[in-house]
């Protein structure tokens, strides 16, 4: 019997699918190359179901003999392993970024005689198309919860972007661009303190109270899909961060990141302009393990921020905290510094790779904004998070519009500086 490879990503199985199975299964017997979450994000969203739910659909489905694991797009280690007489495919790579790879399949394939075999695109389905229609549904708590540590899995880098209501949020969910043959947009939503309460007109020293942040976070949630990291601030009191958890975990939110201050808490980015006081080490660890007992899922994660770097009181301490907050519990670490050179944070982070047991390390480049995310991956971390900068390009432009209406006494001049009417009506989804 004669041997076909069928390399397929998605998760969400429609009849264009089954056309190719269909046709693979008329040539022989078929083995389904099963893109991993790593390769998937090359070209597209990460996939709503994880691997292995992708896998038991797929080895189910009528002619599928077996699935294996295709951990990159390109096709060359799995078709040397197995020698298929054929490969199936749809039309839709000959044009666009899959092109070279489909090359590069017809010029393995020939070194034993394969061959390459093409049915017709079904008209009138993608799975684009589907996954679109699936974000107009959207999510459940459940799967948005999975999503940032399968990102974590999955990506080089995890992107994400700083929202405060719902519609910087959905731009958060809708940019994208393609550069360098890759499909690139954000990732997840950073819902910081900084802006939430700048966007109120309050200060950023937890007066914002919870339940207004959760509003901030349910405006979000409606309207978006992609994961969510939380701005705790310092959690506040220990029996208050236990049940900020249950709530975030509840709600859908990923993680939650908090910060080893006491005292008013003052923004990271005064610096020792202001009083920073920090946590005692053991009663952050305490506030940290308790969070992890009060935990209901597996997938959420809370995260510990360093801020002996803001504080001016040294790499050791820094390091110390990190390795007793790891201890604790924390699923992740943030280290962060207000200087612009970003040398304390490499420093940092050098010493991190030393440690024994290391978890995910995130990165807030407000001030060391020069590293770019290859420099800052090749330094260690595993998210960046763009903290502030879609409330801090708004008002500007806010300004910018209030002062030239004041100057012309009316509203012409500043056209320039809008959207049109019709464009603000249509942005929404219906
Ligand atoms: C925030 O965004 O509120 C933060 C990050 O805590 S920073 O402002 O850089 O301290
Ligand atoms: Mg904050």
């Amino acid at each position: 019997m004669k041997t076909v490879y069928v390399g397929m990503g998605t998760d969400l199985i429609h009849h264009g699918h089954i056309n190719i199975i269909e046709k693979a299964r008329e040539l022989g017997q078929v083995t389904v190359g099963l893109l991993s979450d790593a390769a998937v994000t090359k070209f597209s969203r990460i996939p709503f179901l994880e691997y292995e739910e992708r896998k038991q659909i797929l080895e189910n489905i009528k002619g599928v003999e077996k699935v294996v694991l295709q951990s990159s797009l390109d096709y060359e280690e799995n078709l040397r392993a197995l020698k298929p007489d054929y490969v199936v495919h749809g039309t839709d790579w000959k044009v666009g970024p899959q092109k070279h790879i489909r090359d590069k399949v017809i010029r393995i394939l020939s070194e034993w005689g394969g061959e390459l075999i093409e049915p017709d695109y079904t008209e009138g389905i993608s799975s684009s198309g589907l996954k679109n229609a699936m974000r107009e549904i959207g999510t459940t708590p459940d799967i948005r919860r999975r999503l940032l540590r399968r990102l974590i899995a999955a990506k080089p880098i995890v992107r994400v972007l700083e929202a405060h209501n719902g519609i910087s949020s959905l731009i958060v969910e809708e940019t994208q661009i393609e550069a360098e043959g890759e499909l690139r947009e954000f990732d997840a939503i950073w819902v910081s303190s900084l802006t939430d309460s700048t966007a109120k007109g309050k200060p950023d020293t937890e007066y914002v109270d919870r339940t207004s942040r959760i509003q901030t976070i349910n405006d979000i949630l409606e309207v978006t899909t992609k994961p969510i990291i939380l701005d705790g601030d310092t959690g506040g009191l220990t029996e208050h961060f236990e049940l900020m958890v249950r709530n975030m975990e509840r709600l859908g939110v990923s993680a939650v990141i908090i910060e080893d201050k006491s005292g008013l808490k003052r923004n990271s980015l005064f610096g020792t302009e202001v009083n920073q006081e920090l946590e005692d080490i053991d009663t952050f660890c305490h506030k940290i393990s308790m969070g992890k007992k009060a935990q209901m899922t597996r997938d959420f994660m809370i995260i510990a921020r360093i801020e002996s770097l803001i504080a001016n009181v040294g790499m050791e301490d820094a390091l110390k905290r990190a390795k007793a907050y790891i201890e604790a519990g924390a699923d992740g670490i943030m280290i962060h510094s207000r200087y612009k050179d970003g040398k304390d944070i490499l420093e940092f982070m050098k010493e991190y790779q030393r440690f024994e047991y290391k978890v995910p390390a995130i990165s807030v480049p407000s001030s060391y904004n020069k590293f770019t995310e290859d420099e800052l991956k090749a330094a260690g971390f595993n998210v960046v998070i763009y903290a502030n900068h879609l409330l801090r390009s708004a008002f500007p432009a806010m300004q910018k519009t209030a002062t030239s209406i004041l100057a012309n006494k009316r509203s012409l001049e500043a056209d320039e500086y809008c959207m049109s009417i019709k464009d603000i009506l249509e942005i929404l989804p219906n």
